[in-house]
């Protein structure tokens, strides 16, 4: 198959024809590997077409082998003098080029054109791997293949994925079917996924996974469960992927027979040691646990008035002796205080810092509230210097738009990540809070709650799967560029053709954006449907707690509408440096994307966009569908140069984008103008249905819901 897609590339090129396109699912995700054809085989062919490997069974080699037989369209032998030499640091043949391979650490490559040869040198074997992925990304987007000289050494240690799925398959907030892992037939079965999930992963330098949902179901810690979740350690540990569980705080009680869960009972100090020691035992490098404690309705230290450094102390001792660690969310806020949820976590935790064990990370979410489509940085990022704080970005688009709309999310991601907290002074971003620079941490870490799932393409569609690679490259340097990286994932994904990469690039980059305005412009936010998120209903009211409603967050009224968070108001501003605090006090001094999270602000009050509030919705609504229309024609324009079934279902997800970019911003507009009865700004075609009408949409089996 593969000489015969060589040939007929060959013979399609000798006749001046473009290349033929083939049929794809997506199941390849970026490590394709399709044959090249011309100068950048010939280059592959003399740079890269044998290795030479000390350890020819490990698996970078094995990787390095079938990228490169894939590109080469031939078997690509392992032997002495091969041109690509893979090999680490105590390696005689790697020693005797004097190559300066201090300071990787354990990840850390480098590769270099060392006259005719090319070299992967590392101080470990995961270091060759990911070394190896690097290499065969530079093979796969054509670039030029000598004088190579590259260093890479990641900036955050743990790069972990969150994956959100239950023991009965069920993914929380997923859109791409159900769990890659197939609980009951483990361990005897093992679906060939899990290798080539843990190939994914390691590809984009991801090294740990928690497996379980945050909302935890304890019989995962069960004996027979420890040999399930064995099998995949077992699996993922050549890629170098650590495995971590969620731990529910309340498992003594549930599996364990005791009479409590109290963190200071030593019954239950002694239970968790025992247990740590038990999971230690099967899996000797088992990562640690994640824990979500009390936090909507799961058990926690506060139930027996204990805090939450009580808890995670007490966790953190029992994996200690054997180098584990725990990573405790900071996503609290409770039903009963009457504060702004967006200053719960802070509340709760600031007064912690200093408390917790050297082995505990608090892991935060980029903003205050809840993943949404655009959130200021969250104000814990710039308060607790004593603690290692780590990211937690969510991969998934529960709040934007499922897996049919096309949003990017790098752009996110980076925006929290150059955030500049001012702690104490200018120049303290996020990034560097993260990545344990800026207070001297040991630990450092990243987690992405997961998009991945049984669907051929794992995550639902094929531009979600931008968002699993961006959000690896960005744990691993938070430095790249949002559209570096995806150029990077087009030309691995599509083809490093430019009639491909530029358009492609063209609806990416704008596209997070585009739906920040047709969902929830001006720093609008939880707008969307009840329970499962789907669709836009601000109207959203009453139910067991007032923030989990609409209309907690937007408070519109007939004079105006958002959330006054100023000194006036919540008070949230305070959380900040002094810096934000005092700008975001102000309307005049708060960036318009952020004004409805920090004011509630009069319909017809003058922004500084030179449109009144209620112009510059509309206004916003409008440039958001635009976007997408423009996104569909650029996609149109690619139909030849993009397979059919990737093709076909991307313009139908776009379709579904615009269509539902248009019902965002008509329900939205029949709402709001519910309150004030205000026309139309000249030119704004009025909603085509009454407002009842959108209220009356319900979608009982929207997918992903909280079970
Ligand atoms: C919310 C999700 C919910 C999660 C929760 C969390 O709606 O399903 O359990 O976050 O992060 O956004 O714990």
């Amino acid at each position: 198959m593969r000489m015969l897609g060589r040939l007929l590339a060959g013979l399609m090129l000798a006749l001046g024809l473009a290349a033929p396109v083939f049929a794809e699912d997506g199941y390849d995700l970026w490590l394709r590997f399709r044959p090249l054809a011309g100068n950048a085989l010939s280059q592959a062919e003399t740079r890269l077409g044998s290795v030479a490997a000390a350890d020819a069974g490990s698996t970078a080699v094995t990787e390095l082998t079938r990228g490169l037989t894939g590109l080469l369209g031939r078997p690509v032998p392992v032997a002495a003098g091969g041109k690509v030499l893979v090999g680490t640091a105590d390696d005689p043949t790697i020693k005797s080029l004097g190559l300066d391979l201090s300071g990787l650490g354990n990840d850390g490559y480098v590769i270099r054109s060392v006259q005719d040869r090319t070299v992967i040198a590392a101080g470990t074997k995961t270091g060759l791997l990911y070394g190896a992925f690097h290499l065969l990304r530079l093979a796969q987007e054509q670039g030029p293949l000598t004088a190579l000289s590259v260093r890479e050494v990641p900036r955050i240690d743990r790069r972990v994925l969150n994956h959100w799925d239950n023991l009965d398959r069920y993914v929380e907030r997923g859109y791409a079917g159900e769990s890659i892992f197939d609980w009951h037939k483990l361990p005897d079965w093992q679906d060939p996924r899990y290798k080539d999930y843990a190939r994914a992963n390691a590809s984009i330098g991801i090294n740990g996974t928690v497996v379980n949902n945050v909302n935890a179901n304890a019989t995962i810690l069960t004996r027979p469960w420890l040999e399930k979740v064995k099998a995949l350690a077992d699996i993922f540990r050549p890629y170098g992927i650590k495995i971590y569980l969620v731990a529910r705080f309340s498992a003594p009680k549930e599996i364990g027979g005791l009479a409590n869960a109290d963190p200071l009972d030593p019954a239950v100090v002694a239970w968790w040691k025992a247990k740590a020691d038990e999971v230690y035992s099967i899996i000797p490098d088992f990562g640690g646990f994640l824990i979500k404690a009390n936090s909507e309705g799961q058990p926690g230290p506060q139930d027996y008035g204990r805090t939450h450094a009580d808890g995670a102390n007490m966790l953190a001792d029992a994996v200690a002796p054997h180098g584990g660690i725990i990573m405790w969310r900071a996503f609290v806020y409770s039903h009963e205080t009457p504060d702004d949820r967006a200053k719960q976590a802070y509340s709760e935790f600031v007064p912690l810092d200093g408390t917790f064990r050297d082995n505990v990370l608090v892991q935060v979410k980029n903003g205050a509230v809840d993943f949404q489509p655009r959130e200021p940085f969250h104000p814990l990022f710039g308060a607790m210097p004593k603690t290692p704080l780590m990211m937690e970005f969510q991969i998934t688009k529960e709040y934007l738009g499922f897996a049919t709309h096309l949003a990017y999310l790098a752009p996110m991601w980076k925006e929290t990540l150059a955030a500049d907290t001012f702690r104490p002074k200018q120049g303290a971003t996020v990034a560097k809070v993260v990545d344990g620079s800026l207070d001297g941490h040991k630990l450092s870490a990243m987690a992405g709650v997961a998009n991945i799932g049984s669907d051929r393409n794992w995550t639902g569609s094929v531009f979600d799967q931008a968002n699993w690679y961006a959000y690896g490259r960005l744990a691993w340097n938070h430095d790249l560029t949002s559209d570096a990286i995806a150029r990077e994932w087009i030309a691995a994904t599509f083809g490093p053709d430019r009639a491909l990469v530029d358009p492609i690039l063209s609806m990416m980059l704008p596209s997070h954006e585009a739906v920040v305005e047709y969902m929830t412009p001006l720093g609008l936010h939880h707008l969307m449907g009840r329970g499962h998120h789907y669709g836009p209903a601000p109207w959203v009211d009453g139910g067991p707690r007032a923030d989990w409603t609409s209309v907690y967050y937007h408070r519109a009224t007939k004079d105006g509408i958002g959330f006054d968070r100023t000194r006036k108001g919540s008070g949230a501003v305070d959380q900040y440096a002094k810096v934000w605090a005092d700008r975001f006090d102000k309307v005049k001094t708060t960036p318009p994307e952020l004004l409805l999270w920090f004011h509630h602000v009069g319909w017809q009050e003058k922004l500084s966009t030179g449109r009144t509030l209620w112009a510059e919705l509309l206004y916003r609504y409008g440039h958001g569908i635009q976007t997408v229309s423009g996104m569909r024609r650029t996609w149109d324009g690619l139909k030849d140069k993009v397979d059919g079934p990737r093709w076909t279902q991307t313009a139908a997800f776009l379709a579904i984008q615009e269509r539902e970019a248009q019902w965002w911003r008509d329900a939205s507009v029949a709402y709001w103008q519910s309150f004030h009865g205000l026309p139309l700004p000249p030119g704004e075609k009025p909603p085509p249905q009454s407002l009842s009408y959108y209220q009356s949409l319900s979608f009982p089996f929207a997918p992903g819901d909280g079970k």
